[in-house]
């Protein structure tokens, strides 16, 4: 028994001891790396033993709610079963096996947390992606990942379906719905008739467990992949000192469940920790609902990109001394100083400042009880070694700017992405000696604080979302309208940055109103990629460029 318990790293009063202490009486070391790890088996059924025992508080593992009134609490019991089904509904009626790849474009709603156990415990690969992706996003992220099965939602339907023949891979199309939808499953029917008995597959700590699709300067994104290490990570001493959840914590991360942001602060970090994981499923981000939720529930941690901070100040309201809120983190995108101090004020909480990407989840951060340095995205979270490196990986020395890197050499840490898929070029050009290099630009101070200052190529982070300026050139172009377009970050008060485009109008188009057609291109930008992507900004410096050049060319003939 001693050695099967040593194969799984589990040895089971070591592994009580320290989840329930979190203080580092752990049976793991920031630096270890067991051969086998599995989230639902290691972490989730022993919080549903735990409760089966009375051992872990009243608090459910998953508190939901919507802003019609419905409300749903599961216990890490009822979450254990449940995501039992969801891994015989995967296994036994789609015939997905360990490995297989399925997309997993949900909104906020219970089952998202179902289907992401349900692949954990069936070695399913699972891809995120935001439920404001349109059919050519999901066309693009479902030929590169080669899924065999996708679950969505209801108004994505017909998004899938318009596409579905250009992917003759994908084999299931399940549908979370309480309505029926020709040629798809129904997640909810079928969990109810699935067994809530599963046997978690034994996956090594090597086997692929999440691939977040992320944004570059050139082309469209890449397919960042991640393998179990990424679940692992929250698990150890470092990362469990961060945001030092306990189980009577309730947590609200707010990111849309299609970035690595919701799949860490709402999935792996409080579940590790046995904690609450709230969640609102807003259709509409509201700064007024945000306030109200935080009076309304016992929330005591809450996790958002600045911007949500940033739009809650500036609705001026009266009181937001919040009754149970002791923690607030954010990440995704730059807290201005001024914000933290507003927040400070107003609140009574500091917000604590981490820093991540696709590739790399959270990688530092002010930890919870470190003091804070306004404007500083904290520190590397171990066992990460990051350093600030030139162009060649050679590390640079205090308050000097550089690279943000991340060490991979002698050994690559666990909780870094494993490379991206299909394209060993795209993954060598951020190998840069012996670091990983994020491409994002920074100094470090003498006490180890990192100071975040931009990235170095033209991908724009417009409120915590990174936007590849192709992307919107290419949704642009798709307008008759257009010629040719240029997209770009621009400064702005409430997201940090936004998209700007810069367009040169085809002929026929130089004499339609301005303003008019701003918004179409706006509206055409919706309507063909993620709206979050659309040119917030578009300069008429162009159409008159444009205008110029038709005059010019008419006079000299050849306009065309
Ligand atoms: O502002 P507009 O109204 O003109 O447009 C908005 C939406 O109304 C619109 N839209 C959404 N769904 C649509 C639609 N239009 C047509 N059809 C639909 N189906 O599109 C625009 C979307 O922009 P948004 O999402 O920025 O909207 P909003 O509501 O202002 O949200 C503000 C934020 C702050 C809540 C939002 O920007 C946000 O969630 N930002 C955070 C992103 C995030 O979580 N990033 C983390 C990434 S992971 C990472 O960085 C690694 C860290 C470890």
């Amino acid at each position: 028994i001693c050695k099967f318990l040593h194969r799984f790293s589990l040895h089971r009063p070591q592994l009580h001891r320290w989840l329930i202490s979190g203080d580092g009486a752990q049976r793991w070391n920031d630096y270890d790396s067991p051969e086998e790890f599995n989230f639902a088996s290691h972490v989730l059924d022993y919080w549903a033993q735990m409760e089966g025992e009375g051992k872990r508080g009243p608090g459910p593992a998953l508190w939901w709610v919507n802003d019609q009134g419905d409300e749903i609490k599961w216990s890490f019991r009822e979450l254990r079963d449940l995501s039992r089904r969801a891994a015989n509904v995967f296994e036994q009626t789609c015939g997905l096996q360990h490995g297989d790849r399925l997309a997993l474009i949900l909104p906020r709603v219970p089952e998202w947390w179902l289907v992401t156990v349900g692949c954990i415990r069936t070695g399913v690969i699972f891809i995120p992606g935001t439920a404001q992706m349109k059919a050519k996003d999901i066309l693009y992220r479902i030929q590169m990942s080669q899924a065999k099965a996708i679950v969505t939602t209801d108004s994505l339907v017909p998004e899938v379906e318009s596409v579905a023949s250009e992917c003759p891979g994908l084999k299931t199309k399940i549908v979370v719905s309480d309505h029926n939808h020709e040629g798809w499953l129904n997640f909810r029917t079928l969990l109810r008739s699935a067994s809530p008995d599963h046997t978690c597959v034994k996956s090594k700590m090597k086997d692929p467990m999440v691939i977040f699709f992320t944004s570059g300067t050139t082309g469209y994104p890449k397919m960042a992949k991640h393998n179990q290490g990424l679940a692992f990570r929250s698990s150890v001493p470092s990362c469990r000192k961060f945001l030092k959840l306990k189980t009577s914590d309730v947590i609200w991360c707010m990111s849309d469940p299609g970035w690595i942001l919701a799949t860490v602060g709402c999935l792996l970090e409080p579940w590790t920790a046995g904690a609450t994981v709230f969640v609102h499923n807003l259709p509409q981000f509201d700064p007024k609902v945000i306030v109200e939720t935080l009076f309304k529930y016992p929330i005591t941690q809450c996790l958002a990109a600045p911007a949500v901070y940033r739009m809650v100040l500036q609705k001026n309201i009266s009181n937001l001394r919040f009754p149970t809120l002791e923690h607030c983190a954010t990440g995704g995108e730059s807290l201005l100083p001024e914000e933290y101090e507003q927040w400070k004020q107003r609140t009574g909480l500091s917000i604590h400042e981490v820093y991540g990407q696709s590739e790399t989840g959270i990688t530092c951060a002010i930890f919870r009880e470190m003091k804070v340095k306004r404007g500083s995205i904290g520190k590397a979270i171990l066992p990460f070694d990051i350093q600030i490196i030139d162009e060649k990986g050679n590390i640079l020395p205090p308050n000097t700017e550089g690279y943000i890197g991340i060490r991979i050499k002698p050994t690559r840490p666990l909780g870094l992405f494993v490379g991206y898929e299909n394209s060993p070029e795209k993954t060598s050009e951020v190998e840069c000696g012996d670091f990983y290099n994020s491409g994002d630009r920074a100094t470090i101070d003498e006490d180890g604080y990192i100071w975040f200052l931009g990235r170095s190529d033209d991908v724009i982070n417009a409120s915590g979302y990174r936007i590849g300026p192709t992307e919107v050139e290419n949704a642009l172009v798709e307008h008759p309208a257009v010629s040719e377009s240029a997209v770009v970050s621009s400064p702005d008060k409430d997201r940090g940055e936004v998209v700007k485009a810069f367009i040169v109008l085809n002929p026929e188009f130089l004499s339609h109103d301005q303003e008019q057609l701003i918004k179409e291109l706006q509206e055409h930008v919706k309507s063909v990629t993620a709206p979050y992507k659309y040119p917030r900004k578009v300069s008429g410096v162009c159409f008159r460029i444009a205008q110029n050049h038709h005059r010019q060319n008419q006079k000299k003939g050849t306009s065309k």
